[in-house]
């Protein structure tokens, strides 16, 4: 059933914050999958997404088979690649790197995706991506080949993230990048909060509970976690439901 983009909507519209747990799929053992996934279950995590920037082929669909038998929460690609498509997970965040001025990741990738995507019941949600700097060169950085916004430049952003909203896209996603020393700025968040009419996703570094309930506190209807629990899982612990 394609109705999580949907609930996204409605969870903003009641504020309602949501929580995704990031899997990279290389970075997770498929041995190591049910306990971690059980421990996602105990939390307040409402989401999981899976994905990294560099993946091998075959391993996304291995490890999101291997969590599928452990949870009902929704699992949605946040692919870095074309590799990382696979009909078994719920959604796809459909990614267009608007920050960046890289064809292939605006609009070439995407083409090279429809076949195979036509192929899969995934629910396809198109994200605005927006990559803001974060004190050292991130991964998306790296392999997209573009600069991120600085977090000075508080209007750039805002009118990125409202370009991407006029084009159609559903979700604006703010990205730190993964492991990011400077999460993206609570002022960010607020500004960029009340220029849109669509839900807003915040990501990169958070790694307390403090730096999670500021972005949400700022405006982000969705707060998207990785390194923090692949560095820590008894930061889950901090996170019971
Ligand atoms: C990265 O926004 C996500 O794409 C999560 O970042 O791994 O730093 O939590 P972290």
């Amino acid at each position: 059933m394609h109705n999580i983009y949907h609930n996204i909507v409605e969870c903003s519209a009641n504020n309602k914050k949501l929580l995704a747990v990031l899997i990279d799929p290389d970075k997770m053992k498929l041995e190591s999958v049910s306990n971690f996934i059980s421990k996602v279950n105990q939390s307040i995590a409402t989401h999981i997404f899976v994905g990294g920037s560099i993946v091998n082929e075959n391993v996304t669909e291995n490890v999101v088979v291997e969590i599928k038998k452990h949870t009902k929460l929704s699992i949605v690609l946040f692919p870095g690649d074309l590799n990382q498509i696979t009909n078994k997970a719920d959604a796809i965040l459909y990614l267009s790197l608007i920050s960046g001025r890289n064809p292939d990741y605006l609009i070439g990738k995407h083409v090279d995706s429809v076949q195979k995507l036509s192929q899969t019941n995934l629910e396809i949600i198109p994200t605005g991506y927006i990559l803001i700097e974060s004190g050292k060169e991130t991964a998306v950085q790296v392999v997209t080949n573009t600069k991120p916004i600085s977090q000075s430049s508080i209007q750039s952003i805002t009118d990125s993230a409202k370009a991407g909203e006029y084009l159609g896209m559903k979700l604006i996603y703010l990205e730190a990048g993964s492991g990011a020393v400077n999460t993206v700025n609570s002022k960010i968040i607020e500004k960029v909060k009340a220029s849109l009419n669509i839900p807003l996703i915040v990501g990169g570094g958070i790694k307390t509970t403090y730096q999670l309930q500021n972005a949400y506190n700022a405006g982000a209807d969705l707060v998207v976690i990785g390194t923090a629990f692949e560095e820590n899982e008894s930061f889950f612990d901090k996170l019971q439901k």
